[in-house]
Order: C-alpha cells, then structure tokens, then sequence
C-alpha cells in the first residue's frame, strides 16, 4: 500500500490548525494550565491513521494532541478537553496531557511512565492481534523506567512500536546536555529492532513508519522508530530560549511550510477543510460547562460487631496462597507477577508456592525492577484484567511510587472514569529479622491519603484467606496489601484468652476490623494497632489485665486507607484514652492521623502513640531490639499513660 505524503499532509493541517487554535485560545486568556504544541511534528501523528488498525492502542506522553487526533479523529474532544469542558475527551478534568478514548488512546504527562503500562497493556492483549505504539521524546532517554519496560518488551516480544520524537530538546535544554552514547546502540542492546528516519523527508518517514508497522505484525516482535523531528513552537506556552536563527532554519524546512508555497491552492483547501471543522466546534461550545460534581457523602454504617470464627490453623502465607489459588481458579483474568516467584523458589516468602505450575501462563517471574513491574501491572489492568503484583519487600515500593502514584492512583477519575483499572499489589513489611535499614521498614504511611486506592494491613488473627477473597472479589480501585515478614510462618488460630474472657470480634465492613476485648465492660484503654504488632499486643494486653487490673480494648484496623474510624470511636467514646501501637517511626502517621480525626468529630480524650524510634532500622540484633518498642516499655508506658490521664 501507498500512503500519499498529501493525505499526511492534510491530516498535519488539521492538527497544526488545532493547536494554533489552542494557543490562540490562551494568549486570550480563555485556556487553564497549560499546553504543549506538536507544532512542527504534525507529520508523526498524521501518519497514526494510515499504519494503524481500529483495534490498535496509542499510548503517549505530554505532547499528545497530535498522536490524539491520529489516532481517534476527535479534534472537538480534544479542544474542549483543553477549553475544559465537560464535553471534552475526559470531562474536563485530565487537560492536555492526560487523554483518553475509548477507540484506543491514553496519555500521561509523567516522562516514560508510560512506557511499562504501554508494555503491560501490549502483553494483555496479545492474543487480540493489535499493536501497541507507544510514544517518547528524546528528554526522556534519561528516565530509568524507560529501560526497565525495554527490557519487558524484549522479554516478552511484545507487538510494538516505539516511537522516540527526537525535536532535540527537553524543554529549553539540548540534548546535547542530556543525552550521552548511542540511542541505536541503547535499544539493539535489549534485543529490539532499531529503525530510523525524520520528518523532513516525508516520503522516506511514510516508508519506514508504514515498514516498522509491517514487521510488527508480521514478525510479532516490537520494533523501535527514532525520528528526528523539531518543535517550531515554544515547550509550553512561551517558554523558548532557543536560538532564533536555528528555529528560522526549521521553518523553512517544515514540510507544510514548503507545501504552502508550492501547492497553495491545495494547501488553502486543506486549511479551509480544518478550519471550517474547528469553527464549527467553537461555534457551537460558545459557552463552557463543567459543574462541580459534589462528593458522595458517605453514609456512617451502623457496626454489627460477630465472633471471629473461621480460623484455618494453616500458616499465614499459605492462607494467602489458599486465596489465590481459588481466586486464580475462579477468574482466568488474575494473573501474577513478581520477582522469583515461579516454582520451585514460589517467592521469598513462599506465598505463590507452586501457583506457575497450576497455571500455566499466569505467573511470572519478571526482571528485578520494581517500577515496570507495578507499571506492567498497570498496563494489565488498562487491558481489563487484575494484575497480582508482589514487590518482594516493602522497602522497594520506593522505587515504584511514581507508578503508584501518578499511575495506578490516577486513571480511573483522570480519564473521567470511563476505565477500571483493578490492581493488587502485595508486599511485606516490618523488621526484627536483622534484615537492617532497607529491608525491614514499615513504610504503610507513605502511602495512605492517596485517593482511589486502598491500603490494607492482614494480620494473623483475621484469616487472610479470607480477606484476600474479600478483596478479590469487591476490589474497585488500586489496592496495596502489607504482609507482615515475621507472622507468614505464624498460624491463624483461634485466641485463647488466658483468664480473662479476651476474645475477639469482627464488624461488618466490607474490609472489616477487628476487636479485642472482654464483653461488657468498659475499657479502661482503647488499643489501636494493625498487622504485625497485634503478637505483641495481646501479650500486652493480658499482662496489664493481670498485674494492673487495666483493662484494655483493642481495635485491629485491617483497610489503613480509606481509614473508617467508627469502631475506634466507639471504643474510645467508652474509654477517653486512645494509645495507637505503631511498629514504624510514629511522627506523620497513621496513628497521628487517628488521633486527629477523633479530634475532628469532637471527642474529648487523651491520647498516646506508643513506636519506633525516629531513625533508621539498624542490623544489629541488640541495637534493632533497641530500635522497637519492646513488651516492657510498651507496658510501662501504657501504664504510665493510664495513671497519670
Ligand atoms: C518525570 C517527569 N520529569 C519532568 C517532567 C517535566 N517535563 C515535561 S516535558 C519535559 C521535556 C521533555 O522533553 P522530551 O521528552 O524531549 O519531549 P518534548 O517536550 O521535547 O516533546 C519535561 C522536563 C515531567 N513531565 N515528567
Ligand atoms: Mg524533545
């Protein structure tokens, strides 16, 4: 087939047309934020409609409008998007650099963040036949993640073209600044097939493009395109410190410059064609809507407090294995992915055991690189199914925060919810292993307070096999799931009270909590601890029973975000003292959040944070003892706090 550099050429007119109109509409003062023009690259998106199937996806970054109306045709979508209307492509609320449409197009402004989801997506839908473009821009050969996903799209030979716009510049900064070696000698090292071309040439980047696209979907493998290109326009808005005389230069040379005046007449009709359809737009979105939705409020549920029953006597890491097992039994579209986690080693903490063998294509042992996998798993669950990440410890959701956070935390409401994007991540957190600074942290308070996720503690007492099959089944946002290292090898069993009638109850939530207590008594003390810390507790508690007649209520919070403080309050309004037991540093908290939210509803009572010492996680057996509040000082210091309150 042989695509006519005069349908590219009109296609670029279209786009050029409606990015002059965008920056037309700011330097009135009729646009928020901000934008970033492809004017001058045109060519690249314009080529989208000629190479690609219905069916294929598009994946892009910050400067997108022009891989946007490539691929889906939605110049009216994109400009109210911009205008910030609630008729743009995701209501107003994603802007220039975060686009979505249902024919196949998403965008993120987090430099290559992309380039592992793009990977995921193109591995969940391998079967479909399609084929993924992803897009980058030379300021970002420099992001680490970039290379992470090259090394997943090798592993996986995964249907794509990578598509590097190299306008020379990051901003205002050259390349020559940033960017050192080799970038065809970058991408053949991962095993991937290296093209080249530039927009200048229209005809040589219509063949390349049109042959990388073949190859693709002949040979099934991914293929990377570097096109050498130039924005005539500033970075944003006018933000340019470029040399005139070199930006003079590119003009002359951009292909719908010289089209212009060699083929006027041709060129006036495809202006007219474009600049008919964007009045018309204009025209009729004369005023702009966007009506604040307001906030659901949330409806307190009345708690109905039952005994915990259902203990498995089975070790804590097979009863997560238990749930996945059934889980993975009963939805074909979970699949898992984590580092060593394939049979026979079956993860560091033997949770997926020997789940590889059971099912067969599901479970993968990926690359140490923590960012891709999390963004892998985000790109999966862009594609519909729920991903299963373990990040083998805790302490290494650092390196994935970026996915976390401007990713799986963001899709859903920054695309205007037209997509669910279903994750899991699991990790183990918590020390007193000797494992010292990096491998033994509790780090649960980093990552509470990000909307549309969840954050959930299991513990030992509340079979896990249960509240994984709960979260499976209800899961309806991103959802981290701290394990504690020291209670996988402990049992969930039933809690026999030595003297004093301590049971537990479990609520109603759907992620319910649970209690500790002595019925029909009132505390002297209400407890607050989650995961791991509950061992100790119960010791503690019993020990204060039993030598200081001080009674304590303990209230086992399983969902850390959404926090829903209804049974802390309930205990508390009984009590008037809180003591939180936090096994992490306890300055910016879970349990200073506790304590402030009670304060907010208007309780008066008095309150204790009981953790860790301010500093890092030492080796040493004797100074990590020292690190942690121990059953003594623990006990000393609720005591302390009960006389003296
Ligand atoms: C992770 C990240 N770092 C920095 C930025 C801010 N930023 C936005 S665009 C840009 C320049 C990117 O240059 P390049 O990748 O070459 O794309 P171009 O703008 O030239 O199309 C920068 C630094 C960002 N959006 N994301
Ligand atoms: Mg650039």
């Amino acid at each position: 087939m042989t695509i006519s550099s005069d349908l590219i050429l009109k296609e670029s007119i279209l786009i050029r047309e409606t990015e002059k109109t965008l920056l037309d509409l700011f330097s009135k003062g009729k646009l928020n934020g901000t934008i970033h023009t492809c004017i001058g690259q045109e060519y690249i998106g314009a080529l989208l409609p000629q190479v690609i199937n219905s069916n294929d996806v598009v994946f892009s970054n910050h400067r997108s409008h022009g891989h946007y109306i490539g691929k889906t045709d939605d110049v009216e979508g994109l400009l109210l998007e911009v205008m910030g209307s609630e008729l743009g492509a995701v209501g107003g609320i994603g802007g220039t650099q975060h686009l979505y449409n249902k024919k196949g197009f998403f965008s993120n402004g987090i430099l290559t963040g992309m380039s592992a989801v793009a990977a995921g997506y193109a591995f969940a839908t391998k079967k479909e036949k399609k084929i993924i473009t992803y897009f980058l821009g030379d300021g970002a050969l420099g992001e680490g993640i970039l290379y992470e996903a090259l090394n997943l799209i090798s592993k996986f030979n995964l249907p794509m073209v990578i598509i590097l716009e190299d306008n020379k510049y990051s901003q205002t900064t050259s390349s020559r600044e940033t960017f050192f070696g080799n970038v065809k000698k970058r991408v053949e090292g991962f095993g991937i097939k290296f093209s080249e071309t530039n927009i200048w040439e229209l005809n040589k980047l219509i063949n390349t493009t049109t042959k990388a696209f073949e190859f693709v979907k002949k040979k099934k493998k991914p293929i990377f395109i570097h096109i050498k290109c130039y924005r005539l326009m500033a970075h944003s808005k006018g933000d340019d410190t470029r040399d005139k005389r070199e930006i003079q230069k590119y003009y002359a040379k951009d292909p719908i410059n010289i089209f212009k005046k060699k083929n006027h007449q041709k060129y006036n009709k495809f202006l007219k064609i474009a600049q008919k359809r964007i009045a018309n737009c204009l025209d009729s979105n004369k005023k702009i809507h966007n009506n604040p939705k307001k906030n659901k409020v949330q409806k307190i549920k009345e708690l109905v407090w039952k005994p915990v029953v259902n203990f498995s006597n089975e070790r804590i890491n097979t009863c997560i294995y238990n749930s996945l097992k059934k889980n993975m039994r009963l939805n074909k579209d979970i699949l898992l992915f984590g580092e060593d986690i394939e049979f026979p080693y079956g993860g560091a903490f033997k949770v997926t055991q020997d789940l590889s063998h059971l099912f067969k294509g599901r479970v993968f042992n990926m690359p140490d690189s923590e960012a891709a996998i999390i963004g892998f798993g985000n790109g999966v669950s862009l594609a519909s199914k729920i991903p299963i990440c373990e990040i083998m410890f805790g302490d290494f959701m650092g390196l994935a925060f970026d996915q976390w956070l401007n990713h799986a935390s963001k899709f859903h409401k920054m695309y205007n919810k037209k997509i669910n994007n279903l994750i899991i991540v699991r990790t183990p957190m918590g020390g007193k292993r000797g494992y010292g600074p990096t491998h033994s942290q509790n780090l649960e308070k980093h990552f509470l307070g990000m909307p549309n996720t969840n954050v959930i503690a299991i513990n030992f007492r509340y079979n896990p096999e249960i509240l994984y099959n709960t979260i499976i089944k209800n899961i309806s946002q991103p959802t981290l799931i701290i394990e504690d290292k020291l209670d996988y090898s402990k049992k969930n069993s039933f809690f026999k009270s030595k003297k004093h009638n301590y049971n537990y109850l479990v609520n109603n939530l759907k992620i319910p909590d649970i209690k500790l207590h002595v019925s029909k008594k009132n505390p002297d003390i209400s407890i607050v601890c989650w995961g791991g810390t509950l061992s100790n507790v119960e010791i503690l508690v019993e020990e204060l029973l039993d030598n200081e007649e001080i009674l304590c209520e303990v209230t086992v919070i399983q969902q850390l975000y959404p926090l829903n403080i209804e049974a802390i309050i309930e205990s508390v309004k009984r009590s008037k003292r809180i003591v939180v037991i936090d096994e992490s540093s306890g300055s910016n908290s879970l349990g200073s959040e506790i304590i402030s939210q009670l304060n907010q509803r208007g309780l008066l009572f008095k309150s204790k944070i009981i953790c860790s010492k301010e500093d890092i996680i030492p080796s040493s057996k004797i100074l990590e003892k020292d690190h942690y509040p121990n059953n003594k000082t623990m006990y000393n210091e609720v005591k302390n706090f009960f006389l003296t309150t």
